[in-house]
């Protein structure tokens, strides 16, 4: 037997995803099953480094986590000891541990951080304390913190199937690798603030309130579907209207929620009216947003450029970038 004690530094590397096909709501709200199924890229510009160190006797001592180099308390310590209870149960190890992360985006504003976060977090946890898991376990347990996580274990164009009530198995798959398509996303940055409403919280009040919530549920699959034979079949067309489509039809979901939940800025519709306008001078592109004010653009690598400068001219990004298919965890 392996003396897990002496094993006690784990690092991992991940990158955030956009879903295609979002995820809104849950079957499982104690094991974090998504009601829906969900199907994203994982994107090589938006990456997150985790390092888990173990405190020698730091049996009796609290877990230190630190988000930046800035030591975080509340919701975000709360996840991450959560995750790392699950992984300490497993590996039948009650040290505690030190997280550092460091975050190469901008946290909290809609741009996927806890994806990125919750992936390398379990992934340099189960190495720290010594637990063989396969990349399947640990999108597993990377969903049951954050259900996008899971998806960001793996690389390329990736599924999350909705989670049967009870199936604390569930984990992301892969639909096909990076090099499959030669597509991008340009990121464009509405705000660099922190946003108001959490996914989490989000996507409860829509479930608990929202009148369209119900029908969301029920429209997602065959959208999940467009996208999925879209990308398989390299058809942007196919793929950017289910995915507009996708991301309308969530966001009205949630905007019917009481108090409504709102993402959106004036800057998002700016942001918007832009890759409606270079449609109709011919560029495949599409637009997307998540739960914040951001719009990230579909298109081929060879109209990135465009896309990007199109984006800079309206004044209403604070910044711009261009991301492609990345890998999973490393
Ligand atoms: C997605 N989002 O599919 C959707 C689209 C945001 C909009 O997954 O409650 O942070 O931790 O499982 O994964 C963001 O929600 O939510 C998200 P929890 P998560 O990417």
């Amino acid at each position: 037997m392996t003396d897990r004690r002496s094993i006690g530094v784990g690092r991992a590397r991940a990158c955030a995803n956009i879903a295609l096909a979002k995820y809104w709501g849950k079957s499982d709200e104690t094991l974090n099953l998504p009601a829906v199924p969900s199907l994203s890229i994982t994107l090589d510009a938006l990456v997150t480094e985790t390092t888990v160190t173990l405190e020698a006797g730091g049996e009796d001592g609290e877990d230190v986590v630190l988000f930046d180099q800035k030591s975080r308390d509340g919701e975000d310590k709360s996840r991450a000891v959560e995750l790392l209870d699950r992984v300490r149960a497993i590996a039948g190890d009650d040290r505690r541990a030190r997280v550092e992360t460091v975050n190469h985006f901008p946290t909290a504003s809609g741009l996927a951080s806890s994806a990125s976060g919750f992936a390398a977090l379990a992934t340099a946890a189960a190495r720290a304390y010594g637990v063989d898991a396969s990349l399947e376990q640990l999108s597993a347990w990377a969903r049951r913190s954050s259900a996008s996580a899971a998806r960001s274990l793996y690389g390329g164009f990736v599924e999350l199937a909705a989670g049967l009530v009870g199936d604390d198995s569930l984990a992301a798959s892969v639909v096909a690798p990076a090099e499959h398509w030669d597509v991008c996303v340009v990121i464009a940055l509405a705000s660099l603030a922190r946003k108001k409403t959490s996914s989490r919280d989000g996507m409860i009040e829509t479930a608990k309130t929202s009148p369209y919530y119900p029908s969301w549920v029920a429209c997602a699959p065959a959208y999940f579907r467009e996208v999925r034979d879209g990308v398989l079949a390299r058809d942007l067309e196919k793929v950017g209207t289910a995915m507009e489509a996708s991301t309308f039809a969530m966001h009205a979901s949630a905007l019917a929620a009481r108090p409504a939940v709102r993402y959106y800025a004036a800057a998002t519709a700016t942001l918007l009216d832009c890759v409606e306008a270079l449609r109709g001078d011919g560029v495949t592109a599409y637009s997307t947003m998540d739960a914040g004010p951001h719009v990230k653009v579909l298109c081929m690598r060879s109209d990135a450029e465009r896309v990007r400068d199109a984006l800079i001219a309206t004044g209403a990004a604070v910044d711009v970038r261009v991301a492609r298919p990345g890998p999973g965890v490393q």
